[in-house]
C-alpha cells in the first residue's frame, strides 16, 4: 500500500497538485506549458466537461470533433513534469481507494505544444518543431532508474562532443513514441534533437550578469550530429515528458513552436500566431486519429 505521505490525496480524493480525479481526465491529453495556452486549445472544443486550477496546473477535459482530450499545463520546468506525469499516472494506474498499483495498467497518449529557441539558423522564428529525442541536461530523470530507456549512445557522443562538466551530472536521451510521430508529422514540421534544460538563463546559455560554466555550449549544441540527427532546439519539458512516459508505460511527443533563433538571435514579430497555428494544427491531426 502506498502510504499517504507518498501519494497525497485532498480531501475529495483528488491528486495533490493537479486536484483531478480519475474521472476527470481523457486518454489523450495535450500538455502546455502556459496556463493561459489552455482555453487557446479548449475554444475550439464542441464541449467542456470539467475544468480546474491549483497553481499553474490548469486542466480542462471535453470533446474535440468526438474526441474526448484533456489540456493540461505544465507550469515551467523539468520539476513540474515530474509532478505532472507522476499525478497524472496515479489517476489511472493506481487504484486511489486501495492505495495499490493497477495489474490493467493504461497508456495515456501525452502530446506537448510548446515554445521552444531553434539552436539552428536554418530553423526560422515560427516554424515548428517535433521533437524525435529528448536530450534532458537538467537532471530530473536521474532520481529514477533509466538505464533501460536512455539512449546511451548519444548521451556518450554529446558528452565527449561538448566536453560535458560531469558536475553538472550526466545528460539523457529518451526517444519520442513513434506511434504519435506518425500521426502528427508532416513536410511542414522540423524533426531532430530537443535539449531540455533545468533553466532560462545560465542553463540555456544566457549570459545576464552571471558568467556560466560554458560560454560555448550552445554552440557546439549547434554543430552536435548523431547518425545525421542534430540539436534542433532548446527548452524545459520534452526530455523529463519523454522520460517519465518512456518508464511509466505512456506514449509521448513533443511539439514546438519556434518563437527565437539563438543562432541569429531574432525573436518572432508575432509569437501568439505560431503558437495559434500550431494549436490548430496539432488538433487537426489528432481528430483524424
Ligand atoms: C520559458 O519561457 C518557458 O517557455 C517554454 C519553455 O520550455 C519554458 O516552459 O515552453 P512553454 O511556452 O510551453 O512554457
Amino acid at each position: 500500500m502506498i502510504q499517504n505521505s507518498e501519494l497525497i490525496l485532498n480531501p475529495d480524493g483528488s491528486v495533490y497538485h493537479l486536484n483531478l480525479r480519475p474521472e476527470h481526465i481523457a486518454h489523450d491529453i495535450i500538455f502546455v506549458g502556459d496556463q493561459n495556452r489552455v482555453e487557446k486549445i479548449t475554444q475550439f472544443f464542441d464541449s467542456i466537461e470539467y475544468s480546474t486550477q491549483k497553481r499553474e496546473f490548469k486542466t480542462q477535459t471535453g470533446m474535440y470533433k468526438g474526441k474526448r482530450i484533456s489540456v493540461i499545463s505544465t507550469g515551467i520546468g523539468p520539476d513540474n513534469i515530474d509532478i505532472v506525469l507522476n499525478e497524472l499516472d496515479a489517476l489511472v494506474n493506481i487504484d486511489l481507494e486501495t492505495r495499490q498499483p493497477k495489474e490493467d495498467l493504461i497508456s495515456l497518449n501525452i502530446i506537448r505544444i510548446g515554445t521552444s529557441g531553434s539552436l539552428q539558423a536554418s530553423i526560422p522564428v515560427d516554424s515548428f518543431v517535433m521533437s524525435k529525442m529528448g536530450l534532458g541536461l537538467d537532471n530530473m530523470l536521474r532520481s529514477y532508474l533509466i538505464d533501460e530507456v536512455s539512449n546511451h549512445a548519444v548521451e556518450d557522443a554529446f558528452v565527449l562532443h561538448t566536453n560535458w562538466d560531469i558536475k553538472k551530472g550526466k545528460p539523457y536521451a529518451i526517444a519520442c513514441s513513434e506511434k504519435l510521430e506518425k500521426l502528427i508529422e508532416s513536410d511542414i514540421i522540423f524533426k531532430g534533437i530537443t535539449a531540455t534544460a533545468g533553466g532560462f538563463y545560465g542553463p540555456q546559455g544566457r549570459i545576464l550578469r552571471l558568467n556560466i560554466q560554458d560560454e560555448n555550449l550552445n554552440a557546439k549544441m549547434d554543430n552536435f550530429d548523431f547518425d545525421g540527427n542534430r540539436i534542433t532546439n532548446l527548452e524545459m519539458e520534452t526530455a523529463a515528458i519523454y522520460g517519465l512516459s518512456a518508464l511509466l508505460g505512456h506514449n509521448a511527443l513533443s511539439l514546438n513552436a519556434i518563437i527565437a533563433n539563438r543562432a541569429s538571435g531574432t525573436f518572432s514579430e508575432d509569437p501568439y500566431k505560431a503558437v495559434d497555428e500550431l494549436i490548430a494544427y496539432t488538433l487537426d491531426k489528432l481528430a483524424e486519429k
